[in-house]
């Protein structure tokens, strides 16, 4: 009898047919269906499928005695809590790289609609305004900006590579100063928030970074200033956020992520300087078929040599 693999996300006929020869494949819609499979069922499971943005809880793995290997559908991880996963030496794979280009992308998408008020003038057309108004409020220039990216990895690099082409001067900060990039590090996050024009968000979730964006860095961002977050909606105070842009402490949002997504602060819908998605940065075509490759190529590494493909840094057991 194969193991079983338990799934979080909708797996296509392609998926099974992948994993076919090294399991069985059950989807799930939510934790509590999976709970409800009988005992037997889940003392089969030894593999999980699951995503960046569904949260696993400790209850859920615990009632998977078998676990060995959990592959991850995105770059973040902060769904896994660490000393759970490493303790029961449980292989986590995930997707980087694989989705930096349009991560980067949307980011700036966020950014140039922020400044050149793409969406809200095309909401201004549609209502009939520039025949009863006539001319639209003016946007800013984003070519010859600064720009501040709070958490330079991978994903930032892609941000600055792009704000190359707007002639942007970029400047960031991390944790420590790397020493293999040109771009000048910052060392308070306060004071790369005052010298910036837009403010980038590219740090991975987790507590430790919860809140990082509060009233005192929005503040330091100023009335001139845009934040634009494709990482994660903890990793800003989002009360003090709707309030700063409520009260114009900052001329304005690029949102892409929520604290409870799906849910968004309803007060951000009446807001004209805020732009809203809904956690899209790496939906595309190529970019989810590229992500789900690598998702599904984990688990079968893993079936051929004890190993996942691609393992979060502190899940690296090899
Ligand atoms: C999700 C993401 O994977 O990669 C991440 O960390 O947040 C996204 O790419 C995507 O929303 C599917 O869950």
């Amino acid at each position: 009898m194969k193991p079983i693999l338990l799934s979080l996300l909708n797996t296509t006929e392609q998926d099974i047919t992948a994993l076919s020869p090294y399991y069985d494949v059950i989807s799930i819609k939510s934790l509590d269906e999976g709970l409800a499979l009988p005992a037997e069922t889940l003392e089969r499971v030894e593999a999980l499928f699951g995503a960046a943005t569904r949260q696993v809880s400790i209850e859920f793995l615990d009632a998977l005695p078998n676990l060995k290997v959990i592959s991850s559908f995105g770059v973040g991880f902060d769904p896994y809590d660490e000393s759970y996963i490493t303790g029961r030496k449980i292989r986590l794979g995930y997707t980087p790289d694989v989705l930096n280009d349009c991560v980067a992308d949307l980011a700036f998408a966020l950014l140039l609609d922020c400044a050149r008020q793409v969406s809200a003038s095309d909401r201004y057309v549609r209502e009939g305004r520039w025949v009863t108004e006539g001319i639209f409020p003016l946007g800013v220039q984003v070519s010859g900006k600064r720009l501040g990216i709070v958490g330079l990895g991978r994903i930032g690099m892609e941000i600055a590579e792009r704000a190359k082409g707007f002639r942007m001067d970029v400047i960031y900060h991390n944790r420590n100063p790397r020493t293999d990039v040109p771009y000048r590090y910052v060392e308070s996050l306060i004071e790369l928030a005052k010298q910036s024009d837009f403010l980038v968000v590219a740090t991975p979730g987790g507590p430790s970074n919860a809140k990082l964006i509060n009233q005192e860095v929005l503040e330091a961002l100023g009335p001139e200033g845009y934040l634009i977050n494709i990482a994660r909606g903890v990793v800003v105070d989002e009360d003090a956020l709707v309030a700063a842009l409520q009260s114009r402490t900052i001329a304005g949002a690029g949102l892409d992520v929520f604290v409870n997504e799906p849910h968004v602060p309803e007060a951000l819908f009446e807001l004209d300087n805020v732009t809203i998605c809904p956690h899209i940065a790496s939906a595309t075509i190529e970019t989810r078929g590229a992500m789900r490759d690598l998702a599904i190529e984990n688990f079968i590494h893993f079936s051929k040599h004890g190993e996942v493909k691609v393992a979060v840094p502190w899940a690296n057991y090899a």
